[in-house]
């Protein structure tokens, strides 16, 4: 981690617990640099997460005020904490499992009333923590400890789930995009409505393992391959961009 973003991580919290190569503190790295960005006071905000690898990155590691709460509730509790203090810059920052399996309706009911928070999810297509169990975001076919012969269930593309459910900010890129990462990130941070952005990341340890990524490289090489911007998309067939994750800004209201 850069030097001059040292400031924002609590003593004695480093080296983070991610394993080796894991994708989530690249996005850590991302969301810090934002905030270093925009110029915001971490005294005026608080981060929420739940349970799994990527709740890990704001708690214990940012030095401000973190709510580490349940798997599957991390935007209940930022609900009721902008309520209670509508100063506050509340961020949510939890992982596919936590935000839009276990807690997919509180995601969507968030976007559809439009609730003032900050919400990254980091995708990395698989329930990390637990041992690698197919999410609600895992691609058809990709091998899981639950779906050894390949999954058979359509992931949700979360970006068209909240933004038909009403969020007025929706942005989707991958940690391999850092520089258009960090500024969605620096605009939904200054966004007035419900602001998503899904980082797509890596789990080198179960994903890639079991995907024959064979090194955390490799999966970062992966999700480059599979990302194209919506500029690009729009010059391709149906039938090329069938394996592909269009990334960009698509919603700004
Ligand atoms: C009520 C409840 N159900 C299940 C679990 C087990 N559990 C903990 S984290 C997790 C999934 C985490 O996946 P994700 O949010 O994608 O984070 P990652 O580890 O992949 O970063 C699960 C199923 C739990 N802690 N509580
Ligand atoms: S299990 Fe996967 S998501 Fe969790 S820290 Fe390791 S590489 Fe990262
Ligand atoms: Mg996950």
């Amino acid at each position: 981690m850069s030097q001059n973003l040292l400031k924002y991580i609590r003593p004695n919290t480093l080296p983070t617990p991610f394993c080796p190569g894991c994708g989530h503190g690249i996005l850590m790295g991302a969301i810090l640099r934002a905030i270093d960005e925009s110029s915001i006071e971490m005294k005026d905000m608080l981060f929420v997460s739940g349970i799994g690898c990527a709740a890990w990155i704001p708690s214990p590691h940012f030095a401000a005020d973190t709510m580490h709460v349940t798997h599957g509730r991390p935007i209940a509790f930022a609900t009721g904490a902008k309520l209670f203090n509508p100063k506050l810059k509340v961020m949510i920052i939890s992982g596919d499992g936590d935000l839009a399996s276990i807690g997919g309706n509180h995601l969507i009911h968030a976007a559809r009333r439009n609730v003032e928070l900050i919400t990254i999810c980091a995708n990395n297509e698989i329930y990390g923590m637990t041992g690698g169990q197919v999410s609600s975001t895992t691609p058809l076919a990709s091998v899981t400890s639950t779906t050894p012969q390949g999954n058979l269930e359509p992931p949700f593309d979360l970006c068209k789930l909240v933004e038909a459910a009403g969020a007025s900010f929706v942005a989707r890129y991958s940690v391999i995009q850092i520089m258009p990462l960090i500024k969605a990130i620096k605009k939904a941070l200054s966004h007035q409505g419900f602001s998503f952005v899904e980082a797509l990341t890596s789990c080198p340890v179960h994903y890639g393992r079991l995907n024959q990524l064979k090194s955390p490289f490799d999966h970062l090489q992966y999700l480059k391959e599979r990302c194209i911007s919506i500029d690009k998309a729009k010059k391709l067939t149906k039938d090329e961009l069938k394996d592909k994750v269009l990334t960009g800004i698509f919603i700004d209201k």
